[in-house]
C-alpha cells in the first residue's frame, strides 16, 4: 500500500515542492513508517516568504477586534476537533491518548484564546511635553518564524502562533522533522477560521530548513524550542540579521522534598516529573532531592507506585499511561545514559531496560527508571536525558540543597514540597529558575508566563508579559509650536 504524503503549507493550501524530496515518519508505539513529508525546497521557502508579505499586508492592517474573532473562531474549532487531532498527536509522539486528549489540544487552543483576548488591549501611551507632546504605537514585528521540538507538536504551533498572530504579525513555522502533522492541521484551522492566505504558513524538513529560517532577512523574530546546543546555533544564526529570538529550551531541574512534605503528594509530583509523556518534557524534575528523614517512606513509596501504577503499551489504549520514546535513536540515548549511571556508581531501583509490551511489541519504550545514591557528580545529575530515568539525591538542609540545585548551567524550572509556607517561598526564591512550583508539578496554564533561567532560555511563552515579545514600540513627538532653530 503506497503511503501518504503531506507536504508544505503555504497560502491557505497545500503546496508539492519542485524537487520531490521527502521524509519518512515513524510510529513510535509501531516502529512502522506512518507517512512521508515533502520537504520545503527553494521554491517553496521563496513562496513561504512571498506568502508571509501577502498575509501580513492584510492581517496586520484588521484591527485587533478582527484579528481576535478569528484566532476565537479556530479556538472554537481546535476544540471541536479535539480528538480528531490529539490521535495525530499520539501516531506522530508515541505519547499516550490520555495525555494527548487531555492536553495537547487543549492548552493549545488555551493559549490562542488567552492571546485573543489580549489583543483588543495592546494600547500606547501619551504625555504632555510643555505644549508639544508624544504619543507610542506598539507595532507588529513582521515575519515571525516558529521552530517547534517534537514533544508537544501541536501545543508548541499554538503557543507560538498566538501571541504572534494577537500582535498582527504573521508566521512561517517548522515543525519538528519527527512530528509535522499537528503543524499542518493547525495551519488548516487557521484558514477555516478565516485568517488570510499567508498569516500561518507552514514549512516542513529538519535543521537545514530551521537554519534557513534563522538566516532570511525578510524574518524580523525566530522563536524556537528545542536543545540548548540547537539554541545557540539558532541565536547565532539569528544575529547576523539582527533578529529578536525567543529561545525555550531544555533543563535539569531540582525537585526538593523536605521533611514536612505530604510525601504522596510528593510521590506524585517525583513521577509526574518524570514518567508524564514518558519523560519528555523540558520542565521536568529528574533531580529529585530527598531530605533525610522523609527519604525511606518516600522511596517506599515511590517504588510501591512506580511498580503497580505504570501502564505502558500501545498508546492508544485508554489504559495506558506510559507511551512510547519518540525514535528508536532517542530510545538508544536514554538506554546509554542508564548505562552510563550503573557504571558510575548509582543505584538502579527499578527499570532500566527498554520494554516490548504485548499491544505494542515494536514500538520504542523504556521503563520508567529510578536511580539512588546518586551524587550531584554524576552524568545522571548534570545532564538532560529527555527520557523516563529518575535521579535521587538525598540532602540536610535548606542552605546545602538551594546550593545544590542551583549548581548547574541550566535553569528552565524547580519545584519545593514542604507545609511550612515560609520556607517554601523563602527557598524557591532562591533557586535560579524561571518555572516554579510549590506543592505542585508541571500546571503550566495560558496566563502564566514560562521561560527558563541561564542556558535554559530567553524570553517567555503565555502571560500576558509575551505580548512585548511580539510588538515594537514607535514614539511620535508632535510640535504645536512653530520649531525653534538656531540656524
Ligand atoms: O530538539 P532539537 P528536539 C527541549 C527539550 C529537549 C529538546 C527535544 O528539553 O532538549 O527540546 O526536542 C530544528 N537551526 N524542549 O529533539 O533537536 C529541528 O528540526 C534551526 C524545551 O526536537 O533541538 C527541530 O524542529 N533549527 C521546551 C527543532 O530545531 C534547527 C519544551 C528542535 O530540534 C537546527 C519542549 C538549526 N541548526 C522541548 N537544527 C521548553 N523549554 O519549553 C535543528 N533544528
Amino acid at each position: 500500500m503506497s503511503l501518504v504524503v503531506y507536504q508544505n503549507y503555504v497560502h491557505g493550501q497545500s503546496l508539492s515542492n519542485d524537487t520531490g524530496e521527502t521524509f519518512e515518519v515513524i510510529n513510535p508505539a509501531t516502529g512502522e513508517v506512518s507517512y512521508l513529508v515533502e520537504v520545503a525546497d527553494e521554491k517553496i521557502q521563496q513562496a513561504a516568504i512571498e506568502s508571509a508579505k501577502t498575509g501580513f499586508a492584510i492581517w496586520s492592517k484588521m484591527t485587533p477586534m478582527e484579528r481576535s474573532r478569528i484566532l476565537l473562531k479556530a479556538v472554537t474549532i481546535l476544540r471541536e476537533r479535539n480528538d480528531e487531532l490529539a490521535v495525530i498527536e499520539v501516531q506522530d509522539t508515541g505519547k499516550p491518548w490520555q495525555e494527548a486528549s487531555e492536553v495537547d489540544v487543549v492548552t493549545g487552543a488555551d493559549s490562542i484564546e488567552f492571546f485573543a483576548g489580549l489583543a483588543p488591549s495592546i494600547e500606547g501611551n501619551q504625555q504632555q511635553v510643555g505644549d508639544d507632546f508624544y504619543y507610542t504605537r506598539r507595532e507588529p514585528l513582521g515575519i515571525c518564524a516558529g521552530i517547534g521540538a517534537w514533544n508537544y507538536p501541536l501545543q508548541i504551533a499554538c503557543w507560538k502562533s498566538a501571541p504572534a498572530l494577537a500582535c498582527g504579525n504573521v508566521m512561517i513555522f517548522k515543525p519538528s522533522e519527527e512530528t509535522p502533522r499537528g503543524a499542518l492541521n493547525l495551519a488548516e484551522v487557521f484558514t477555516q477560521a478565516g485568517a488570510p492566505d499567508g498569516v500561518f504558513n507552514v514549512v516542513q524538513g529538519d535543521g537545514r530548513v530551521g537554519a534557513w529560517l534563522t538566516t532570511h532577512e525578510d524574518i524580523a523574530k525566530v522563536s524556537f524550542t528545542g536543545e540548548v546546543g540547537t539554541g545557540k546555533k539558532v541565536m547565532a544564526a539569528a544575529a547576523g540579521s539582527l533578529k529578536q529570538v525567543t529561545m525555550e529550551l531544555g533543563g535539569k531541574s531540582p525537585l526538593i522534598i523536605f521533611n514536612d512534605a505530604d510525601v504522596d503528594n510528593a510521590v506524585s509530583a517525583a513521577m509526574l516529573g518524570n514518567f508524564y509523556t514518558q519523560g519528555e518534557v523540558c520542565t521536568n524534575g529528574t533531580r529529585v532531592f530527598v531530605q533525610q528523614d522523609i527519604y525511606p517512606s518516600f522511596i517506599e513509596k515511590l517504588l510501591e507506585r512506580t511498580q503497580k501504577n505504570i501502564v505502558c503499551g500501545d498508546p492508544m489504549d485508554p489504559a495506558t499511561n506510559f507511551g512510547a520514546l519518540i525514535s528508536k535513536d532517542h530510545q538508544a540515548k536514554v538506554l546509554e545514559y542508564i548505562e552510563i549511571g550503573k557504571e558510575e556508581g548509582a543505584h538502579l531501583l527499578t527499570g532500566g531496560q527498554a520494554l516490548r509490551p504485548e499491544n505494542a511489541p515494536n514500538g520504542f519504550f523504556v521503563a520508567p527508571t529510578i536511580f539512588t545514591q546518586c551524587t550531584d557528580e554524576m552524568t545522571l545529575s548534570k545532564e538532560e536525558i529527555f527520557g523516563p530515568v529518575m535521579s535521587v539525591l538525598t540532602f540536610t538542609d535548606e542552605d546545602e540543597v538551594i546550593r545544590r540545585a542551583n549548581d548547574t548551567r541550566l535553569g528552565l524550572a524547580a519545584g519545593v514540597f514542604t507545609q511550612d509556607i515560609t520556607r517554601a517561598h523563602r527557598v524557591i526564591h532562591q533557586l535560579e529558575a524561571g518555572i516554579c512550583w510549590i506543592n505542585a508539578y508541571g500546571a503550566s496554564p495560558a496566563e502564566m508566563p514560562v521561560g527558563g533561567y541561564k542556558m535554559s532560555g530567553i524570553g517567555r511563552e503565555n502571560g500576558s508579559e509575551t505580548l512585548k515579545a511580539y510588538t515594537q514600540i514607535k514614539a511620535v513627538y508632535v510640535g504645536m509650536q512653530p520649531l525653534e532653530s538656531p540656524f
